[in-house]
């Protein structure tokens, strides 16, 4: 049973992010995502419209996603990877080099985004203002 692990806010969630998910999910048999906390989105200087648990929920109905656990901070990737037996580490290229230092425990994989399509550009052509 391949592991697979990715961590993100997923804000209003899209196609961009549906994208990563499925490709990631197709590296193994079984995807994790830790899906980033209001607490920590403050931390990310990151605010979004849906809350953890309206986040956590379409999540968990994305049929790629088996299981989804909170992200509190930017320390617990290292522990997440032992506790869930992780055998594939994936984030989107924005991250690229980020998280190499995870390359002794997992396989760390960084995939293309989608373009075209993020929460920062729903909101601004959605609300006009310039929000993050
Ligand atoms: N993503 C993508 N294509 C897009 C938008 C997002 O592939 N058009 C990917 C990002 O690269 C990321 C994931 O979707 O891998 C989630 O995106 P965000 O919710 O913006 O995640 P982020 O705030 O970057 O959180 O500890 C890591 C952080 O929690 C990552």
């Amino acid at each position: 049973m391949k592991r697979v692990i990715t961590y993100g806010t997923y804000d209003l969630l899209h196609y961009g992010h549906i994208e990563l998910l499925r490709r990631a999910r197709e590296m193994g048999d079984y995807l994790i995502v830790a899906l980033s906390t209001d607490e920590f989105n403050r931390l990310k200087n990151k605010k979004s419209y849906y809350d953890y648990n309206q986040r956590k929920m379409m999540l968990e109905s994305v049929r790629y996603v088996d299981l989804v656990v909170p992200e509190n901070n930017w320390e617990q990737k290292k522990t997440d990877i032992a506790k869930y037996e992780v055998d594939t580490f994936v984030m989107g290229h924005d991250w690229e080099g980020e998280f190499d230092f995870l390359k002794n425990q997992c396989e760390v994989i960084y995939i293309n985004r989608t373009e075209g399509i993020s929460t920062t550009k729903i909101k601004k052509e959605l609300y006009g203002s310039d929000t993050k």
